[in-house]
């Protein structure tokens, strides 16, 4: 019998990643499709009206319904399966949901950051990132998540906070000087099963790669890190052997 729930995906889509991630903290069986946005197959334009990655398709005995928006997926997936991932006060939702628009317009600023053409451009969105994690610091209650037990939020700024992750291993730049809650918040979030499992095992590489193809500052500190690896003499071989 065919999974109940697919999940219509982008190997890199931050959007994908929060439908997994509650998908996981929901433990259900679900089928994930990637397809390539650069070629959006006509069955996918037909199910996603703005043509974006991620799309629910939920079979039904009475058919298959799709449910587009990452936002509305959450909100469907919490309403149907168990556990709840909303506080149950409707004023502490409210700011739980409210909160969930500033991790989208945080996705937004880490785009444009990575997209960055030019040093001085990378530099004015760096610091309008790390403004940006200021206010969400002051947000933050005692950890080790957004509020309480993991919620949508959590599930929300962690492909956020991946990002980061990936840029470490190859640019020397802090975006979290100034924010010690919002440090632990990622470092918990990037050991939670349901975050790990929500991309593949390549998606480091991958991201990667299409960071450098965007031709900005970050993907030239990537190539440079690269060729800087490159050009490091090999260490010397051990000598001896098992005796
Ligand atoms: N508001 C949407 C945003 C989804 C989105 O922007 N998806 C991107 C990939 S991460 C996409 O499908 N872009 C393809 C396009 O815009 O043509 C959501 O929350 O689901």
């Amino acid at each position: 019998m065919p999974a109940r729930l697919t999940l219509v995906s982008h190997a890199l889509c931050p959007y994908v990643q929060r439908a997994a991630i509650a998908l996981a903290e929901k433990g259900v069986d679900f089928e994930r499709i990637d397809i390539d946005l650069a070629h959006k197959p006509d069955w996918f334009l037909a199910v996603s009206p703005l043509g974006k990655t991620p799309v629910l398709l939920v079979r039904r005995d009475d058919g298959t319904v799709p449910v587009f928006e990452s936002a509305v997926i959450c909100e469907y997936l919490d309403e149907t399966l168990p556990p709840p991932m909303h506080p149950a006060d409707p004023l502490r939702r409210a700011r739980h949901r409210a909160w969930i628009e500033v991790a989208s317009a945080t996705l937004a600023t880490v785009w444009q950051y990575y997209t960055a053409p030019d040093a001085a451009t990378f530099e004015r969105r760096r610091i309008e990132l790390a403004k940006r994690f200021e206010q969400v610091e002051g947000a933050l209650g005692e950890g080790p998540w957004f509020d309480g037990a993991f919620s949508l939020v959590d599930a929300a700024f962690a492909p956020a906070l991946r990002y980061f992750d990936v840029f470490d291993t190859f640019a020397e730049v802090d975006v979290f000087a100034t924010t010690p809650r919002v440090r632990a918040w990622r470092r918990a979030l990037m050991e939670r099963p349901s975050v790990r499992a929500a991309v593949a095992p390549e998606y480091p590489r991958l991201l990667r790669e299409f960071v450098e193809r965007q031709s900005g500052h970050l993907g030239a500190l990537s190539l440079a890190q690269r060729d800087a690896a490159a050009a490091r003499p090999l260490p010397p071989q051990a000598t001896g052997g098992p005796r």
